[in-house]
């Protein structure tokens, strides 16, 4: 090609010539590979200012991620903050010295935490279904020390059923649910699915009564594979990866107590800020929660709860 053969040079301002270097190859017919491009000062204005509208992009994108939260694939907050993610946020109050336990006038005291109120709705997902569950909120408050974190629940509940029946099942309860694994999309509020794992801390008034009574610790199912050790606290540490698939872990980190008076529960739980079993919810940044309530007196058991939507658990 002599210097004659190159095609003139564009005005300032010209529009760019029909089959120009943007949008070549799509206008070629199938299987035709496009010819080297001739105006070469136009092709490294067109790099020039694709590289420089990809750089913006980039830094647009980051701007606005950072400002809503996201972006670590480590943190379940933009899940959380979509439409429908968390109904609400529980700040965690920052205490020093030792978290007190659930009959103490420190959780209620004005200068104690913060309150909010967890509306508890129906379970419509797994049979049997439950409509009209007896508890309908639970206000919740939450505390950390340089050690611990303590999750404090308040309901009202009439009737208190604590008796270690046989079969156990109709006892009041309550429990927190949290989404294990790397973050991303938050797992159903009905103990997780298959691949998407949650920790559950449960506490039962049946436990409770019993630990009060026998200190030392307590045999619920003696001779049961399931327990390698007595029972220590009124709160169980679990795993569930979906209906039925309940499991006790091996190792019970999570302490806490309850106490009912006129006519209502009061619960705390408690454990370690951080442990080192992988089957536990990590607590290094904001993490969503689920509560459950259970009424024994209205014959409520496993999947018959009264259930919340997620919370924000939140470290200010
Ligand atoms: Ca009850
Ligand atoms: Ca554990």
């Amino acid at each position: 090609m002599t210097p004659d053969s190159l095609p003139p040079r564009r005005k300032r301002g010209a529009a760019l010539p029909t089959g120009g270097v943007p949008g070549v190859i799509a206008a070629l017919p199938p299987g035709v590979c496009p010819a080297p491009p001739h105006n070469l000062p136009l092709v490294r204005r067109a790099r020039f200012f694709g590289r420089g509208r990809a750089i913006v992009w980039l830094l647009l994108a980051a701007g606005v991620c950072f400002a809503a939260g996201c972006g670590a694939d480590d943190s379940y907050l933009a899940s959380c903050k979509k439409d429908g993610g968390c109904d609400k946020t529980l700040e965690v109050m920052k205490v020093s010295g030792p978290i007190p336990g659930a009959g103490d006038p420190f959780w209620t005291s004005p200068g104690g935490p913060r309150e909010i109120a967890a509306e508890l709705g129906p379970q419509l997902i797994a049979n049997p279904q439950w409509p009209n569950p007896s508890i309908k909120k639970a206000a919740l408050r939450a505390v950390r020390s340089e050690s611990e974190i303590a999750i404090f629940a308040e309901w009202e509940d009439a009737t208190e059923n604590a008796e270690s029946t046989p079969g156990g099942q109709y006892t009041d309860q309550i429990a927190l649910l949290f989404p294990l694994g790397g973050g991303g999309e938050l797992p159903p509020i009905t103990m997780g699915a298959e691949g998407r794992e949650v920790n559950v801390w449960q506490w039962k008034a049946m436990w409770q009564k019993a630990l009060a009574l026998n200190p030392a610790g307590i045999e619920d199912a003696p001779g049961s594979l399931e327990l390698p050790a007595k029972r220590l606290s009124p709160v169980e540490d679990l795993n569930a990866e979906g209906f039925s698939t309940l499991t006790r872990q091996e190792r019970q980190d999570v302490f806490g107590n309850g106490v009912w008076s006129g006519g209502a529960w009061r619960v705390v739980f408690k454990r370690a800020l951080s442990d080192s079993d992988p089957r536990d919810v990590r607590f290094k940044g904001p993490i969503p929660m689920v509560v459950a309530v259970w009424d024994g007196g209205n014959r409520e058991t496993n999947g018959q709860k009264g259930l919340s939507n997620w919370i924000l658990l939140n470290f200010s």
